[in-house]
């Protein structure tokens, strides 16, 4: 039930942790991230945000990443006092002017089937795909556990 961004895109000496961007026509995406997973983990998950500087919206439906089998867009919601996530059936869309985060608690996207754990300080490749802006690669920086990290946001998925 997830999904995963990445394709390769050198940006030669930004670091890791450094705020990154990645331009599509009228979209950026701005600062593609990960948390670090514990080894044995299979889902992993992606924030990041886009601006649409363009006159008509679009929506990211989807995407994909090196170290993942499969990559979601989900959505969170609490229900009953319990947080849950489910996959966003159309994307989401973001009208011309607006800026969306894809961020913990919130919509956010999943790493599923998790080919090698999520190392701190590493970056994958990975994809984004937009209804109109088509296929994105950006690379994803991973950072460490805890604060607005992973674990909050696996909750509620199964193993
Ligand atoms: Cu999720």
């Amino acid at each position: 039930m997830h999904i995963a961004t990445a394709t390769a895109f050198s940006l030669g000496i930004v670091g890791p942790t450094t705020a990154h961007e990645f331009k599509a026509g009228s979209l950026t995406i701005d600062h593609p991230s990960s948390r670090a997973t514990p080894p044995t983990a299979k889902v992993g998950v992606g924030y990041l945000s886009v601006t649409n500087d363009g006159s008509r919206a679009d929506r990211p439906i989807g995407g994909s990443a090196t170290i993942a089998g499969r990559f979601e867009i989900h959505e969170s919601s609490v229900e009953n006092g319990v947080a849950r996530m489910r996959p966003v059936e159309d994307g989401i869309l973001i009208e011309p002017g607006a800026t969306v985060a894809l961020a913990s608690g919130g919509t956010h996207i999943m790493l599923l089937d998790l080919k090698e754990p999520i190392v701190r300080d590493n970056s994958f490749e990975g994809t984004l795909l937009f209804e109109h802006a088509g296929t994105v690669p950006v690379r994803f920086s991973v950072e460490g556990f805890g604060g607005a990290g992973a674990a909050a946001t696996h909750e509620g998925h199964g193993q």
